[in-house]
Parts: structure tokens; C-alpha cells; sequence
């Protein structure tokens, strides 16, 4: 249990460090923290380790990067002594593996668990953080690093209504640990992203009667999961270090086969051929066929074909294949879906699909809800409906910077951050894989470490060299968040609504929020930033030092 760490009302315990989150990213952080000898305390809601996957616990979650890439890449012991057992780590062998390495790096004793940060205010005249938790803790720091993860801020529709629902309800990102039966009952599913793509087809196995209600047709690949055979990730270990370092200068974090040649310098059988070839491997590798499809939208046209033709040659009923086709936006321009048996799934007599554009849910009511003017009956609901991505986490924590600035307000227009790393005005508070970062565009325990490593060494400069805060420029955030506007632009991305936009959340700016230039190109700008004596942040000497 947690004992908390100072009542509200006394002197805050004082430490160099507060991390928030216990995820890959906050796990990390507190690893590095402690190992130069650094005082440090880590908040996490959760009564364990895990982040985001701590809380996603919906019947089929898993990670669709595959297992032996989705590890940390700073440690060979760790990687040597964890096997993983498939292709792709499902969520129970994702906790088992982050409770390996909490365990090994001995991490919970600076966890408070089943504690989440309320607010983080700075004092402008001691230079310091003070946090505070919904369980009375009060501390104060000179640095706050925010490991809030991106996808950690469930949303679940303001639908007229539900609080009256009889039945159960579940949103995907929050799931009872204790699991959901769902055999005999009849059930909906709100939401075709990941989540649901993911779901569907464990639900259906078990419900007596499925209706999956979906605002937009995603675009997913074949996972091909399968055991891993005897050896294989044996085998992997002794290439892995060298294999990491290799995908840390890639544009996703991965060593995908990347084709340097546009879709159009080939006759379209050739295209397809190539396409046909990586479908059949499986997962992303997909996306390095050709080099244009996020950017060129013939390109993209043919790719879209070719995965459109797949839906209508899985999918018997032609009215529901259709349904299930994306036209809408351009292959890609949403987070691509990786699934087993998902359309599939729409071939059993007791799965349904209501077309959401056409006939909008108009309100939940004791019995289930109604869409279209019909009510459908259900006996629970789950909403696979996403996340506040990339700011929610944040934004939900009361933050107040230099002034009292909330960040909240600052961030009103959408986020604003250099490098994703610092907010003007929030001194030495640093954001982990934050907005303007590649992070979700990438494999993100790739960009996590990365983000965990350059504030590390950042911390350790600013200590050697006797200096206490760290802002960044006002111009150089501006510039920043500009260049990332400028590359979303000049790919087809903002084409979609997408929760990269924010567009899945109702008054949230539309702005596109990660860094589409790449983790190779973003590495190699933070590392020339740090090389350049820090250029674009504003440091501030220890006051013995200033006066
Ligand atoms: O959420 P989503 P998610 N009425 O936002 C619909 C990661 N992830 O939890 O597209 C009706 O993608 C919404 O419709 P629309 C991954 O990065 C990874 O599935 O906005 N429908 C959409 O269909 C992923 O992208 C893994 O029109 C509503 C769905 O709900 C991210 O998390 C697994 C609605 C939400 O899809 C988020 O995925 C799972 C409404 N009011 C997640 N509001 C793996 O590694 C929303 N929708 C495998």
C-alpha cells in the first residue's frame, strides 16, 4: 500500500526529481535518475507498472510491433535473460515483461502506486516544482518530467444518456482487471480503431449476438501473429543491441525493408506484386513498399486499391464489405489497424455493423441506445473510442508555470512545445515523447528512450555545469511547432480526421501533433541541439552563481 509521502499542509519532502507515470517512459527515467545517484519519486495511478498497458486489458489487446522490437534497447542483460513467446506480445506478456524489469532494476521502491498527480505548480522564486497527488502527497523538485504517455487519457463520448443504461459499460483504455465475460449477452461496440479492430473478434467469439456501431472504416493489415518457433528470439538476442541502434537512425524506429522507389515507377502488376508480397509477411512492414504513399496520393490511391480489394474478397455480404472499406481519407492518414480475423468476424450471422455517419447515435436509453432513429438493445456497451491523445494527459493535471500560466490555456490553440521536450514558460519541466515529437509515429519504446536518454544527459549537463533551470526560447518553440505543421503539410496526413489531429475529440484545435519528419531526422536535430550548446533553450545559472 501506498503510504503517501507528506500530508498537504507540511513541508513538502524535497527531491531532485518527480517523474509522473510509470509506464515504459517513467520506468526508464527513474532507472537513469537513480543511477546518477539522483533522488527521485515516481507517481503512477495504476496499483502497478505498465502505463498504457496497465489499463488496456480489452479482450485482444496486444501490440502490433513485434515482440522482440518492442523491449528496451539500453540493456543487454535484459533483453538476454526475457523470452518472448509470439510474434506479437499480447498485453498479459507486455505486463509480465515490464514486472521483469521493474523487478531486475529493482524500480517500485520509488513508485508510489494508485496515485495520480493532481497538479504541478512552479515557484519562480525557489525554482522549483511542487506536485501534488490526489492522495495528499506534496513535493517539491527541481525537475518534473512528465512519462504521462500519449495514449493514457481515455475518452469516452458525452453520449445524452448513459448514466442511465442498465446494463454494463466498459471503455476499451480502462478495463476491469478482472476481465469481462461476455458469453450470452448482447453486446456493442462503439469504435473501429486499434481497440476495436483488436476486440471485435474476441467479443464475437464469446456474445450471443454482436453489433459494432462505426463512425469510420479503418484500414488494417494482417497481423499473421504465430508462435515464435524454438530458437528464434534465442537467436535474435545476439543481434539485437546492433539491430536497435540500427532502427534508432530509421524513420518508424524499425529496420523494416524500406523500397526507395515510388509506387508510379513501377507497371501497377509490379506494385501489386510488391504489395501482394509484404501483405503476406504481415504487420508494417507493409509501409516501406514504396516511398510515396504518404505522400503522393496516386501513390496512395493504388496502395488503398489494392487493400480495398482484400476487405471485398474476405467479406462475404457486399453491402457490408462496402461498409467496411475505407474511402474517406487516404491509406495511412489514420493509425493503421493491425487485426486476426477481423473482417472476418463480420462473416458470423450473429455480428451486425450500423453504419454510425449515416445513422448517429442519438442517445443511450436503460435498454441500450439508439442510432438512427432505432433502438438497439443491448446488455453491455463497450466504447473502443480512444484517447484525448498526446495532450489529454497533461491538460488533465492542473500545470502552472512561470506567472501561474496554466498550460491548459497555453496549449488552448493546441500544443506548443520545442522538440517536444520543454513548453515555453514550464521550466525544467520535460514532456515524454510530447506533442512535436515523433513519438506515436514511430515504435515508441524506440522514441521513449531516445526522449529519456537526450533529458538524462541534458540534466547531467545543466549539473556539471552548475546550471539550475532550463526553458525553451518562445522562438524557438514557435519555430518548431511550425516546421512540424510545415512536414504534416506537405504530407498527406492532415487529410484525415484522425486523433492525430485531435479531430476525435469534440472542440479540440485540429492541428497535427507528432513529428512526421522522422525519428532519424528528429534524432539527429536533438543530438545537433545538445551538440550546439543547447541552442533554442534558455538556461539559468545557480543563483549563487547569477548574484
Ligand atoms: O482509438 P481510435 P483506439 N461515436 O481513436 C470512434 C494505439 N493502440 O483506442 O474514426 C462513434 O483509434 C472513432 O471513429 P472516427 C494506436 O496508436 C495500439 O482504437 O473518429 N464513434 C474510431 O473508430 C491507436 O491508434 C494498439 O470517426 C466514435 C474509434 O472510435 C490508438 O491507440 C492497440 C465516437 C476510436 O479509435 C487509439 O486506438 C490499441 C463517437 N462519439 C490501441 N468517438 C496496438 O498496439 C470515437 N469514435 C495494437
Amino acid at each position: 500500500m501506498n503510504s503517501g509521502i507528506q500530508a498537504s499542509g507540511q513541508a513538502a519532502r524535497e527531491v531532485d526529481a518527480v517523474v509522473v507515470g510509470a509506464g515504459f517512459s517513467g520506468m526508464y527515467m527513474l532507472h537513469l535518475l537513480r543511477q546518477r545517484g539522483m533522488s527521485a519519486v515516481v507517481f503512477e495511478a495504476g496499483d502497478n507498472v505498465g502505463g498504457t498497458w496497465y489499463w488496456n486489458r480489452y479482450p485482444g489487446a496486444r501490440c502490433d510491433v513485434e515482440s522482440i522490437n518492442y523491449q528496451y534497447g539500453f540493456s543487454d542483460e535484459l533483453q538476454r535473460n526475457w523470452n518472448w513467446t509470439e510474434r506479437y506480445p499480447t498485453q498479459p506478456e507486455i505486463m509480465k515483461y515490464m514486472d521483469y524489469v521493474a523487478d531486475t532494476l529493482d524500480l517500485r521502491r520509488d513508485i508510489r502506486f494508485e496515485t495520480r498527480v493532481t497538479s504541478a505548480v512552479y515557484d519562480e522564486d525557489s525554482r522549483r516544482w511542487t506536485v501534488s497527488t490526489n492522495r495528499g502527497d506534496v513535493v517539491s523538485a527541481q525537475f518534473c518530467i512528465m512519462a504521462t504517455g500519449c495514449l493514457s487519457a481515455a475518452q469516452v463520448p458525452d453520449i445524452e444518456g448513459l448514466k442511465d443504461f442498465a446494463g454494463e459499460w466498459y471503455h476499451t483504455g480502462e478495463w476491469p482487471h478482472q476481465g469481462v465475460d461476455f458469453t450470452g449477452k448482447r453486446v456493442a461496440v462503439i469504435g473501429t480503431g486499434s481497440s476495436g479492430v483488436q476486440a471485435i473478434p474476441l467479443i464475437a467469439e464469446q456474445a450471443s449476438d454482436l453489433t459494432v456501431f462505426q463512425r469510420t472504416a479503418n484500414f488494417s493489415l494482417p497481423a499473421f501473429n504465430r508462435p515464435l518457433q524454438a530458437g528464434e528470439h534465442e537467436a535474435a538476442k545476439d543481434s539485437f543491441l546492433e539491430e536497435r541502434r540500427k532502427a534508432e537512425y530509421t524513420p518508424a524506429g524499425a529496420n523494416y525493408p524500406y523500397n526507395n522507389q515510388s509506387a508510379l515507377d513501377v507497371s501497377r502488376d509490379e506494385a501489386f506484386a510488391e504489395l501482394e508480397k509484404r501483405w503476406y509477411e504481415g504487420g508494417f512492414a507493409f509501409l516501406g513498399a514504396f516511398n510515396d504513399i504518404a505522400v503522393n496520393l496516386d501513390s496512395n490511391a493504388l496502395v488503398s486499391e489494392f487493400v480495398r480489394s482484400k476487405i471485398a474478397g474476405v467479406v462475404n455480404d457486399p453491402e457490408t464489405a462496402a461498409l467496411l472499406t475505407p474511402k474517406d481519407h487516404p491509406f495511412g492518414t489514420k493509425r493503421l489497424c493491425l487485426d486476426t480475423n477481423y473482417f472476418e468476424t463480420f462473416n458470423r450471422p450473429s455480428v451486425h455493423l450500423v453504419n454510425v455517419r449515416a445513422n448517429p447515435i442519438e442517445r443511450i436509453t436503460p435498454k441500450g441506445l439508439v442510432a438512427g432513429g432505432k433502438e438497439y438493445e443491448f446488455d453491455a456497451i463497450v466504447f473502443a473510442t480512444g484517447f484525448d491523445a498526446m495532450t489529454g494527459a497533461l491538460t488533465r493535471i492542473d500545470i502552472r508555470g512561470e506567472g501561474g500560466a496554466s498550460l491548459k490555456d497555453k496549449w488552448s490553440a493546441g500544443p506548443r512545445c520545442y522538440l517536444g521536450l520543454v513548453s515555453a514558460g514550464f521550466p525544467n519541466m520535460f514532456t515524454v515523447t510530447g506533442p512535436g515529437s515523433p513519438s506515436v509515429l514511430s515504435v515508441v519504446i524506440v522514441a521513449i528512450e531516445q526522449h529519456v536518454e537526450w533529458i538524462m544527459e541534458c540534466i547531467d549537463h545543466m549539473r556539471a555545469a552548475g546550471i539550475e533551470t532550463i526553458d525553451a526560447e518562445p522562438d524557438a518553440e514557435n519555430a518548431w511547432v511550425q516546421h512540424v505543421n510545415d512536414v504534416a503539410n506537405a504530407t498527406l496526413m492532415p487529410q484525415a480526421n484522425s486523433w492525430y489531429m485531435g479531430a476525435n475529440v469534440p472542440g479540440k484545435p485540429r492541428i497535427f501533433m507528432p513529428y512526421v519528419g522522422g525519428l532519424d531526422n528528429y534524432r539527429r536535430k536533438c543530438d545537433a541541439v545538445a551538440a550546439d550548446g543547447y541552442e533554442g533553450f534558455a538556461f539559468e545559472r545557480e543563483r549563487e552563481l547569477a548574484e
